[in-house]
C-alpha cells in the first residue's frame, strides 16, 4: 500500500507527466496513478480538483498536493533518499540539476513544434530556426554526459535528469531530429528500459486524440 497518488494526463501526450511517473516506476517507488483524460475544447476543468496551476502532474501525498515536475522529483528524493533519483557525487548532481533547469525551461522551439506522441509514426516535418538550435543544444548536452560518465544513461546509471528528457526522447524518434550515433544510443537505451515499455505500451493503446498535438 502506498500513499503516494500521482495524478497525470493522457499517456500519449503528457510530456511533464511522463517525467516523474518515468522517475518513480524506474527506481521503484510505489505509488497509485490517477490518469485524467485531456479536455482541452473545455480547457481541462477536472484539473482544477487538484491542481493549482490546473495542469498535470500533480503527486498527492496523503493531505498534501505538489505540482511542478521538478518540485515533485525533488520531494521524492527527499521521501526516499536511498532510490538515487540524483547522481551521488556532488558535481555529478548539480550537473544532472542544471540540464533538468534546462529542460523545465527552455526548448520551447522543439516543444512546440514537436509535441510529444507515443502513438506518431516516425517522419521529419520542416523545423524552425529555434527548433533547430534546441535540437542542437540538446545533442551536445547528452554527449557531455554520455561521455563524461560513460553511459549508458546521461548519468551512467538511470536518474531523474533521464526522466526529465525522457519527453525529448520520443520527440527525437518520431519527428526524426538527430542521426548523431551517441544521441542513437542513448535513446536506445531508453527505450527499451521496463519503465519506458510501460509507458509507450499504455500511450499507444489510448484512444484519445488531442487535435493540437497531432502534427
Ligand atoms: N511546468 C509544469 C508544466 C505542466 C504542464 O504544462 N502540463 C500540461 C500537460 S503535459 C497540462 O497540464 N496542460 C493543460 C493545460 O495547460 O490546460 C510542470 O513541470 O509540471
Amino acid at each position: 500500500m502506498t500513499d503516494l497518488t500521482l495524478y497525470i494526463g493522457n499517456k500519449n501526450y503528457s510530456s511533464w507527466s511522463l517525467r516523474p511517473w518515468f522517475a518513480m516506476r524506474a527506481s521503484g517507488i510505489h505509488f497509485h496513478e490517477e490518469l485524467v483524460p485531456f479536455d482541452m475544447a473545455a480547457g481541462n476543468p477536472a484539473f482544477s480538483t487538484f491542481s493549482p496551476t490546473h495542469k498535470v502532474p500533480v503527486l498527492k501525498h496523503g493531505q498534501f498536493n505538489l505540482w511542478e515536475s521538478l518540485a515533485i522529483i525533488e520531494y521524492l528524493n527527499e521521501l526516499f533518499p536511498k532510490k538515487g533519483l540524483w547522481p551521488s557525487d556532488r558535481r555529478a548532481r548539480a550537473h544532472a540539476r542544471a540540464i533538468s533547469c534546462e529542460m523545465l525551461s527552455g526548448f520551447f522551439g522543439l516543444r512546440t513544434q514537436c509535441p510529444m506522441n507515443m502513438r506518431r509514426l516516425p517522419s521529419s516535418i520542416d523545423l524552425s530556426a529555434e527548433t533547430r538550435r534546441d535540437i542542437k543544444r540538446i545533442e551536445q548536452i547528452w554527449e557531455t554526459c554520455l561521455e563524461r560518465y560513460g553511459g549508458p544513461f546521461l548519468f551512467g546509471d538511470l536518474c531523474a535528469a533521464d526522466a526529465m528528457f525522457a519527453p525529448v526522447v520520443n520527440r527525437f524518434e518520431v519527428y526524426c531530429l538527430s542521426g548523431n550515433p551517441a544521441v542513437k544510443t542513448y535513446m536506445q537505451a531508453m527505450q527499451s528500459h521496463s519503465a519506458w515499455q510501460e509507458w509507450q505500451t499504455a500511450g499507444r493503446a489510448e484512444k484519445w486524440v488531442v487535435d493540437e498535438d497531432e502534427v
